[in-house]
C-alpha cells in the first residue's frame, strides 16, 4: 500500500496544551508521525510519496473563508499583542451572547474554536495545509487507478475541524476535504468510517444535511468523552441528510468484542448505502493503554478491523486521526493497513 507523507507535520510543534488545569506538553506531537512512519518502513508496506500541493479551492469547497483566513494569519495576529504564550481561546459565543465575528484575536480565536486545549502555535498553519495535501493525494492516487487502498499519513489530525471551528487537535478536516474532493471528480457516494476514539464532530458538521456522504462512527459516549456536545446516536442528519448519519457512542472500558459487533453494523450501513468509495477516520486512540481514551483494543485487534473493512471489497483511503501511546501507536495503525491487506 502506498503510504502519503510529509516533513511539514514538524512545523506543528506546539510546546502547551490545556490538560486538567495545566498546560502541558502536547499528546498530540511531531513524534506520532514519525512513528508511524518507521513502521511503515520497518513492515514494508510499500512506497512512501510526498504529497503534491493542491491550493485552497478544495479547502474552500467546504470551511468558511473567514475561518480559512482566521487560521493562517492567527499566530501573527496572537504575537503582534505581546501575548507572551501559545494562541488558546478564553471566551466564546456562549448561549444566548452574539455571535458576531470580533476584531481582536481574543475575541476571534474564541468565535473560530470548539475548545481550549489545542494552542496555535508558528507553524502550525504551514503544517496544517500539508496535511490536507496529504489527503488530497492520496484520493488522487486512488481515482489514478490504486483501487486497493492508499494511506494519507496525516498529522495534525482533522476529524474535529468543522465548516468554521479547530480544536481538539485539528485545524483543516483532512477526511472530509478528501471525500468533497471525491465528490467533484466523478465519485457519486462516498462513506467516511470514523474509527478514531473521539466523534468526529467536524466531518459530522459538514455533511449533516447531505445524503452524499455517508458518516459513520464508533466513539466514547460524550457523556464521558471529548467533545461532549456531539456524537448521541439520536443524531442521525437533518433535511436532505437525515438517515445518512450513524453514531456508536459506547462507554468507558468497552472492549473489542462489543466495538466489533458495532463495527459490522457500520459495515453493514455501508454496503447497504452502495458507497463507491469509503475514507477511513483512523485513529487509534481506542487502544487499552491511550493516555486521553477509555476503550480496551488490544494491537492484534487492529489487524481485525483492517480484515473486517477490507470484506467490503471497496476502494478505501486511510486518513491518519489520532493515537497518543507512542510506544504501540506505529504498529497499532499499521496493524489495521496490514489486515487491511491480508
Ligand atoms: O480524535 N481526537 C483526538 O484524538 C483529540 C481529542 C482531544 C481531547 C482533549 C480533551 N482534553
Ligand atoms: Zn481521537
Amino acid at each position: 500500500m502506498i503510504t502519503i507523507y510529509s516533513d511539514k507535520h514538524r512545523l506543528r510543534n506546539s510546546k502547551t496544551e490545556l490538560y486538567g488545569g495545566q498546560l502541558v506538553p502536547p499528546f498530540e506531537n511531531p513524534s506520532r508521525a514519525d512513528i508511524v512512519l518507521e513502521r511503515v518502513k520497518s513492515e514494508n508496506l510499500g512506497e512512501v510519496i510526498s504529497p503534491r500541493e493542491f491550493g485552497m479551492e478544495p479547502v474552500l469547497a467546504l470551511h468558511d473563508a473567514g475561518f480559512v483566513e482566521f487560521l493562517q494569519v492567527a499566530w501573527e495576529e496572537w504575537t503582534k499583542t505581546g501575548y507572551k504564550g501559545e494562541a488558546m481561546a478564553n471566551c466564546w459565543p456562549a448561549r444566548r451572547m452574539s455571535q458576531r465575528v470580533p476584531d481582536f484575536i481574543e475575541g476571534k480565536i474564541g468565535y473560530y474554536s470548539l475548545a481550549n486545549e489545542t494552542s496555535i502555535s508558528k507553524g502550525t498553519w504551514e503544517a496544517a495545509e500539508a496535511s490536507k495535501d496529504v489527503a488530497l493525494t492520496g484520493a488522487e492516487l486512488i481515482l489514478s487507478g490504486n483501487e486497493n487502498g492508499v494511506f494519507s499519513l496525516c498529522r495534525p489530525p482533522g476529524h474535529h475541524a468543522a465548516f468554521d471551528m479547530f480544536g481538539g487537535y485539528c485545524f483543516l478536516n483532512n477526511a472530509a476535504i478528501a471525500a468533497q474532493w471525491f465528490r467533484d471528480n466523478g465519485i457519486d457516494r462516498v462513506a467516511i468510517l470514523d474509527i478514531d476514539f473521539h466523534h468526529g464532530n467536524g466531518t459530522q458538521d459538514i455533511f449533516y444535511q447531505r445524503d452524499d456522504v455517508l458518516y459513520l462512527s464508533l466513539h466514547g459516549d460524550p457523556r464521558d468523552a471529548f467533545p461532549h456536545f456531539s456524537g448521541y446516536q439520536e443524531e442521525t442528519g437533518q433535511n436532505t441528510g437525515e438517515g445518512t448519519t450513524y453514531n456508536w457512542p459506547l462507554p468507558p472500558g468497552t472492549q473489542f468484542n462489543k466495538w466489533c459487533d458495532c463495527l459490522k453494523e457500520s459495515l453493514a450501513k455501508i454496503d447497504q448505502f452502495e458507497a463507491e468509495v469509503i475514507i477511513v477516520s483512523l485513529g487509534v486512540d481506542t487502544f487499552e493503554k491511550d493516555p486521553i481514551s477509555f476503550f480496551k483494543l488490544k494491537s492484534e485487534d487492529f489487524l481485525t478491523i483492517g480484515k473486517l473493512i477490507s470484506d467490503l471489497k471497496l476502494t478505501t483511503l486511510f486518513v491518519m486521526e489520532g493515537g497518543y501511546d507512542i510506544k504501540e501507536l506505529g504498529v497499532n495503525a499499521v496493524n489495521v493497513l496490514q489486515g487491511f491487506e491480508e
